[in-house]
């Protein structure tokens, strides 16, 4: 069972670094490098799926996994796919064709470290991989669970989520968009994966209804709450904290809910969603605890 990962009064720095652990050993297992020449692909997925990141979506999924008592297999393996979709995201997002970063935690980009065509099959793997995983028979018993998982990565990862959001913030660089639109982009961009894995525990222990629906209110309002923090850390974090280059939204004269509220509105705001984050989880009592301590620190992060 979830509850054997870390005990009740872990605080969420303990949570964060064992599922680190427990993640990047679940992903080193799935991405053994096999003898033939594609072992560079592999390499190159390793490179960037291991590289030290928060692990935050992981987290999520264990930990709301673990209001349900969820099998520890199962969460350690949805946990991992998703955690390869956010890293084939930064890998394509970091590519000349879009941001053109040279730097990604604290490293060489995917592509800079290899080269442009390995980094692009090196993220398709990634995404074509954690599908692998979700519908494997040894990640739930159930098919019904394995195909709603499917599902659920599909719709928050393509179009109407992750990818969707990408290509409206491409074109974000040469329209302007007002906050509403933003709200939807990023809603969107980051926080449809991070719903995702917030319901993803939900889904593995097919709990109630009104169970799951006051995870998604949670998740969507940690959602913003991440992205606002990540738009001060553009503003006000160092390249030496966030492991990658900052000030590049308004290098790319990109509207942001920073540069739109202004720091201090923008500060207030994420304080709020986070409020309203926390008031969802009232239904679970105190077995929530580690979800408020994550929401307080997605906004109080430096990294
Ligand atoms: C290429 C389809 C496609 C999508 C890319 C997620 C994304 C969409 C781009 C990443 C660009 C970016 C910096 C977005 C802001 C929010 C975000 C996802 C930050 C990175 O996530 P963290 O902070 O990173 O969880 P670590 O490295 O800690 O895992």
């Amino acid at each position: 069972m979830t509850e054997s990962l870390w005990p009740d009064s872990a605080s969420v720095d303990e949570a964060a670094a064992t599922t680190a652990n427990l993640i990047n050993a679940v992903i080193d297992r799935l991405l053994r490098e096999p003898p033939g020449l594609e072992a560079r692909v592999y390499e190159a997925m390793r490179y960037s799926a291991l590289a030290p990141g928060k692990r935050l979506r992981p987290l999520l999924v264990l930990a709301s996994a673990r209001l349900f008592g969820v099998a520890r297999h199962s969460a350690l393996q949805v946990a991992a796919a998703i955690e390869m979709v956010h890293a084939y995201s930064l890998i394509h997002d970091d590519l000349p064709a879009m941001d053109n970063s040279d730097l990604r935690r604290g490293r060489p980009t995917c592509h800079k470290a290899f080269d442009e065509a390995t980094a692009v099959l090196a993220g398709d793997g990634l995404l074509t991989m954690a599908f692998e995983v979700l519908t494997h028979a040894d990640t739930h018993g159930d098919p019904a669970v394995r195909c709603e998982l499917a599902s659920a990565l599909g719709q928050a990862a393509g179009c109407a989520g992750m990818v969707g959001g990408q290509m409206i913030d491409l074109i974000a660089e040469t329209q302007t968009l007002d906050i509403g639109a933003i709200t939807r982009l990023q809603r969107m961009k980051t926080g449809a994966l991070i719903a995702f894995s917030c319901e993803a525990g939900a889904i593995l222990a097919k709990a109630p209804h009104e169970l799951r629906t006051a995870l998604r209110g949670y998740a969507h309002d940690l959602g913003l709450a991440f992205q606002i923090a990540d738009d001060l850390l553009d503003v006000e974090g160092s390249t030496a904290e966030t492991g990658k280059p900052v000030g590049a939204d308004a290098a790319a004269g990109k509207a942001t809910f920073v540069s739109i509220l202004g720091v201090e509105r923008a500060r207030a705001q994420a304080r709020l969603l986070v409020d309203q984050a926390v008031a969802h989880l009232d239904l679970f009592e105190q077995r929530a605890d580690l979800l408020r301590q994550v929401a307080r620190f997605v906004v109080n992060r430096r990294t």
